[in-house]
């Protein structure tokens, strides 16, 4: 890692070995028990990070509850120029955070520095909505009478981060979240919390330039029992949670028996349909970064690729050929396109899929298998393996979060195609290559995808942050991001204003005194 300049990248985060992992801004609140953060790049220990107990986590609440009152009350546009210099702070650290995102996650340096990215594109955004919190007007029923709607904060905003995405996906919350004038509480994933210190030593500089106190960006640290902190606390109107389907049930669950609200940004199980009309050469491309990149670890990762019997053969050796280039290694060499899986137990489950996936009746067409040796020492690095399979297979019905392809064939129409690709549980991504305008129609129609996002010539993963992301079914149902997906961080007001001198009532009523 040394010579990836890893130990500079620390440095300008302000990571030491030993991290407070409970904050309020520029406060930490320290404990004794620590998270390890292991890195899957080379295995080494990259620093440790404190867990959040129940009487520091009311510290950060207190905290919270207090800035919230003030936050509330500043102009959206100002709360927006702090996001404004949040975003700069990005742009000056794109580098280091990039660095860390790869080393204690594992993408490629590359997809770290775009995770950056997204984290800066989101504050831009949501700079320019901080002056577009609109609401509607209405034409009242009733003379001399005025009818509108406005949006006001909802209050403090819990947020449950994954550790695929560990910086991005806190940043499209919080950065709409804050200018809506509500503050947050983020728990980073368990499994990179170095990047949540390093987030949050990010904004605290900023919120203390600024004069702000303590309590707008709160971080707290553990697994899933400190995450209950946030699911049973009336405080928290709002939990947003991205992760398993599995997690995401429980979440619902425990947020909804309290009448609270779940941003839910769960499984996918995403399909790119390759028509007879499709351009081979960008179906390889879109097909193999979507199934390779993040080591198959995005929740918008390509599992499942839906090609039409006349291309099947022509399409099957594109992809085994380009499988062959893969280069597997660490992922701060950019010569590599391929990094490590998150940890032992991911390996296990990739092992376990191609097993499974054999003993369902698949055909491996390109081997898996961990890789051992030099550069190899974490145990984390896999080969991306490419099985042909069938739709109504259990595992290929299972999100596996592994480079993991499924080659499945379909005749005759697209809806056909359109059929499989819809017939799982989950409906986050989907995507058709095809050059026929009505193929590409039918896919997007009433009748098409049922997913939350739907490409024309294009892989599954890699969405830009100004739509609104997310999916329906297992999925979860959250929208993130862009459009108007700033709306659940809000809570909506209907107002009528009488400026006459009589009361007449709505729909007619008569009442008279
Ligand atoms: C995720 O995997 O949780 O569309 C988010 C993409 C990225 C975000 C993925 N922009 O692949």
């Amino acid at each position: 890692a040394k010579e990836f300049g890893i130990n500079t990248a620390l440095e300008a985060l302000g990571l030491n070995k030993k991290n407070e992992g409970t904050s309020t801004g520029s406060k930490s609140i320290k404990s004794s028990e620590f998270i390890t953060s292991y890195s899957p790049v080379d295995g080494a220990v990259i620093g440790e990070v404190s867990v959040t107990t129940k009487d520091a986590y009311e510290e950060v609440m207190s905290a919270a509850q207090i800035a919230y009152k003030e936050w509330r009350v500043i102009p959206a546009p100002q709360r927006g120029e702090i996001v404004r210099q949040f975003g700069e702070e990005l742009r000056r650290l794109k580098e280091p955070l990039g660095k860390l995102v790869s080393y204690e996650m594992g993408k490629s340096y590359q997809e770290g520095l775009g995770e950056v990215q997204e984290m800066i594109d989101i504050c831009d955004f949501a700079v320019g909505l901080s002056r577009q919190l609109h609401g509607l007007t209405m034409h009242s029923e009733r003379p001399g009478h005025r009818m509108y709607e406005q949006y006001h904060p909802l209050g403090i905003v819990g947020i449950i981060s994954a550790f695929n995405f560990p910086v991005a996906v806190w940043a499209w919350n919080t950065a709409l979240a804050w200018i809506c004038g509500d503050v947050c509480v983020w728990k980073p994933s368990e499994k990179t919390p170095l990047c949540g210190v390093a987030c949050q030593n990010i904004i605290a500089k900023v919120l203390k330039d600024n004069n702000l106190p303590e309590g707008i960006s709160c971080l707290i640290n553990g697994d899933y029992k400190v995450g209950e902190f946030m699911t049973t606390d009336k405080r928290v109107p709002l939990v947003s949670a991205t992760g398993s389907t599995r997690m995401g049930r429980i979440v619902a669950a425990t947020v909804g028996k309290r009448l609270g609200k779940s941003l839910l940004e769960l499984g996918g199980n995403n399909a790119i349909i390759v028509t007879p009309d499709a351009d081979v050469k960008m179906t390889v491309i879109g097909a193999v970064f979507g199934a390779v990149g993040t080591a198959g670890q995005r929740c918008t990762s390509t599992r499942r690729l839906i090609v039409h019997e006349s291309m099947y053969d022509t399409v099957k050796n594109a992809i085994v050929d380009a499988y062959q280039q893969l280069k597997i290694g660490n992922p701060l060499d950019e010569n590599n396109h391929v990094g490590p899986l998150i940890d032992t137990d991911a390996v296990a489950n990739y092992n376990k899929a191609l097993e499974d996936v054999v003993a369902q009746g698949g055909n491996i067409l390109v081997e898996g298998g961990v890789l051992t040796g030099a550069g190899y020492e974490s145990g984390c690095y896999v080969k991306p393996a490419i099985a042909e399979a069938s739709n109504n297979m259990e595992i290929v019905q299972h999100e596996t979060f592994a480079p993991v392809l499924y080659l499945l064939k379909y005749s005759g129409e697209v809806e056909n195609a359109i059929e499989l690709q819809n017939d799982v549980a989950q409906g986050l991504s989907s995507a058709i290559m095809t050059n026929n305008l009505r193929e590409a129609e039918r896919f997007l129609s009433h009748a098409g995808s049922d997913c939350g996002i739907a490409n024309v010539n294009i892989g599954t993963s890699g969405a830009e942050i100004g739509g609104a992301f997310g999916g329906e079914k297992d999925t979860g149902g959250g929208r993130e991001s862009g459009s108007d997906a700033w709306k659940v961080y809000m809570r909506r007001q209907t107002n009528t204003i009488n400026y006459t001198t009589e009361l007449p009532l709505a729909q007619g009523i008569k009442f008279d005194l």
